[in-house]
Order: C-alpha cells, then sequence, then structure tokens
C-alpha cells in the first residue's frame, strides 16, 4: 500500500465496502480531519497565550480567547453545521445534542469529546479529540434517539491524538488506521496502516492507583496479581484517555478506570458512554482487543442518556479477558 496514502484517497478506496456511503461519507470524514487541523494549530500554541500577550481572556485583536476545549467544541460544531450530511451532533461540552432541522438529506449524527484530557493542556500532555459516527433511522430526520444507539451501530469512530505528532486513528469497520498529519502540506498521510494490538502485548496497566481504596475487593485482587506475578506489569498512567488508549494499542497494555465507591450509596464510572467508551471501543475491538464495563461488552450497551457514565476496562483482548475473570471471580 503506498505510504503516502493520504486520508481522503484512502477513504474513497475505503469506501467501495460501503455502499451507502456515496462520497458524502467521505466528505464528513474529511470535515472531522479539518478541525482536527484547527484545533492542532490552537493546541500547538497554548503554550504561548502569556508570551504573545494573549492575556487568555481577550487577544491583542480585543477578540476574547475561547478557553481551548471551547473552541474545539465550536470549531466542531461549526464545521459539522455547514455539512449537509450531518443532521446533528452532541459534544461532552453541551447539555443537549444540536439537531441540523435544515439538513433535510442528512444521513448521519456525529458524537464527540472534543478535546479530552484538556486539564493537561498547561503541562504539554497529549490530549486529543474522540468521535463517533452514527447513520440516522430516518434520513432528513435527526432527532434525539439518534444519539443513544448501542456502540455497536457506529459506522465510524476515531480520535485525533495532539502529541509529538497530530495523528488520526481512524476505523470505518473495516480495520483500524492511523493518518499522521504533515503540517507543512497540511495533510494527514497514512502512517500506521491497519494497527493490530501486537501479540504478545507489552504488560503495560494504566490506572490511577490513587482510587485504590475506593475500589472493590476483586478490582483489588486484580491490581495486586498485575504486580505480584511472574512477570509484573509495569504501571504507565498519563491521565489522559487518549494517550493512554494510544500507547496501550501501539505498544500493547490494558486501560482501566473501575467502578468506584467514593458513595458508597452511589457507586459509578468516570468515563462517558456515548464520546469516551463507545468510539475507543470501536477502535478497539477492530484492532484485535477488546472493552467492557466489567459486566458486558461496552459495544452492546444500551445507553439511557447522553452524558452517562461506565466503568471502563480497555486494550489487548487477553488481558481484558483477565481482567473479567477477577472482577466476576465469586469470591467477594
Ligand atoms: P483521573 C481527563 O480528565 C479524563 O477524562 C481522561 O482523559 C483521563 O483518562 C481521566 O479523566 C483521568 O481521571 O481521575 O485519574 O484524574
Amino acid at each position: 500500500m503506498n505510504g503516502n496514502l493520504q486520508l481522503q484517497h484512502f477513504i474513497l478506496n475505503e469506501q467501495k465496502k460501503f455502499p451507502y456511503a456515496k462520497g458524502d461519507f467521505t466528505l464528513l470524514i474529511l470535515d472531522i480531519a479539518l478541525a482536527g487541523k484547527i484545533i492542532s494549530s490552537e493546541v500547538n500554541k497554548a503554550g504561548l497565550i502569556e508570551i504573545l500577550g494573549l492575556t487568555g481572556k481577550e487577544n491583542i485583536q480585543g477578540e476574547q480567547v475561547q478557553k481551548l476545549d471551547e473552541f474545539s467544541n465550536s470549531t466542531l460544531v461549526n464545521i459539522l453545521s455547514r455539512n449537509e450530511t450531518v443532521g446533528g451532533c452532541a459534544s461532552e461540552e453541551m447539555a443537549d445534542a444540536v439537531l441540523f432541522e435544515k439538513h433535510t438529506k442528512a444521513k448521519y449524527c456525529v458524537i464527540f469529546d472534543p478535546l479530552d484530557g484538556s486539564s493537561n493542556i498547561d503541562v504539554n500532555v497529549s490530549i486529543g479529540t474522540i468521535f463517533s459516527i452514527y447513520k440516522l433511522s430516518n434520513e432528513g430526520e435527526c432527532s434525539e434517539k439518534d444519539f443513544l444507539k448501542k456502540g455497536e451501530e457506529q459506522v465510524a469512530a476515531g480520535y485525533i491524538i495532539y502529541g509529538s505528532s497530530t495523528m488520526l486513528v481512524l476505523t470505518t469497520g473495516e480495520g483500524v488506521h492511523g493518518f499522521t498529519l504533515d503540517p507543512s502540506l497540511g495533510e494527514f498521510l497514512l502512517s500506521h496502516p491497519d494497527i493490530k494490538y501486537p501479540e504478545p502485548p507489552k504488560r503495560y496497566y494504566s490506572v490511577n492507583e490513587g482510587n485504590f481504596k475506593y475500589w472493590d475487593k476483586n478490582v483489588k485482587k486484580y491490581v495486586d496479581h498485575l504486580k505480584n506475578n511472574e512477570k509484573p506489569f509495569s504501571l504507565r498512567y498519563i491521565g489522559s484517555l487518549v494517550s493512554d488508549f494510544h500507547r496501550n494499542l501501539i505498544y500493547g497494555g490494558i486501560f482501566f478506570y473501575p467502578l468506584d465507591y467514593k458513595n458508597p450509596e452511589k457507586p459509578k464510572g468516570k468515563l462517558r458512554l456515548m464520546y469516551e467508551a463507545n468510539p475507543l471501543a470501536l477502535i478497539s475491538k477492530n484492532a484485535g482487543g477488546l472493552a467492557s464495563d466489567g459486566k458486558n461488552d461496552i459495544l452492546s450497551l444500551k445507553p439511557e442518556e447522553l452524558h452517562q457514565r461506565v466503568p471502563l476496562y480497555i486494550g489487548a483482548k487477553s488481558f481484558v479477558e483477565e481482567a473479567l475473570a477477577f472482577l466476576n471471580s465469586e469470591e467477594k
């Protein structure tokens, strides 16, 4: 495969596998990629806010400087609102979905976390945009129901990681592929065709052990096992989901954010189902991995509300299966 395949060429080639995609699917992916380029440019300037005399409130032109997650959100909404094949979008940054009623020929809706891990910007840790694409149940009639489908109904999912380079990782059902932004060309070029979890995977585990006392007994037993066995795992935890997920996808490993009992009456997960767990679960599955909430496959969960949280175990299949064996062992 030509190593310099541009994103648009790749998607058009892939499209032949999707009878319903008539070029508009390609344009939708390219719109998300455009948003990624714009966000990447801003994220990479973030450190210069002070130096450039940008107060962080009002810039030298007297314009309001938005917080980067607000900026990322409005960039995605504005670009998608101009794409007539998109009936609406939903975001971690917005309480409700935005419906583009005028798009009477719309076929898709998009759900995203515009800038996950944004609290890490000030310390130069990689962050990312995570997105999920669903087909509308009724073309031209986007409704709230379209934003509450199971993850297995996604037609595409991906993330854009703003790190040492900006990379778009995308699955449209046929495998997982990575495209690295060449800033001199402004093009995403195929750099990681057909990503699969390595076999054997590196023995990395990613979890915030600071929450140890809030976990149930089986989770504690699992983590103790990771550290006390014939081949102990290494802890790698950045505190930025896209970065932890991406490293584990390329090298191998498991990321988990268990149910925590900070409020014993109301244990809960932290990560969001619709725009964090589901898109990453589709990528993980199509790269040979697995994602679970500790009992069920993430992609099989029927969403109840747009911003619902779930526990998440995601990564190399054998590692997630081992975690599930501990979590669901009888002994409590
Ligand atoms: P904690 C970032 O705020 C985030 O949503 C994810 O990117 C990250 O994996 C997680 O929260 C980190 O949470 O509780 O370990 O700081």
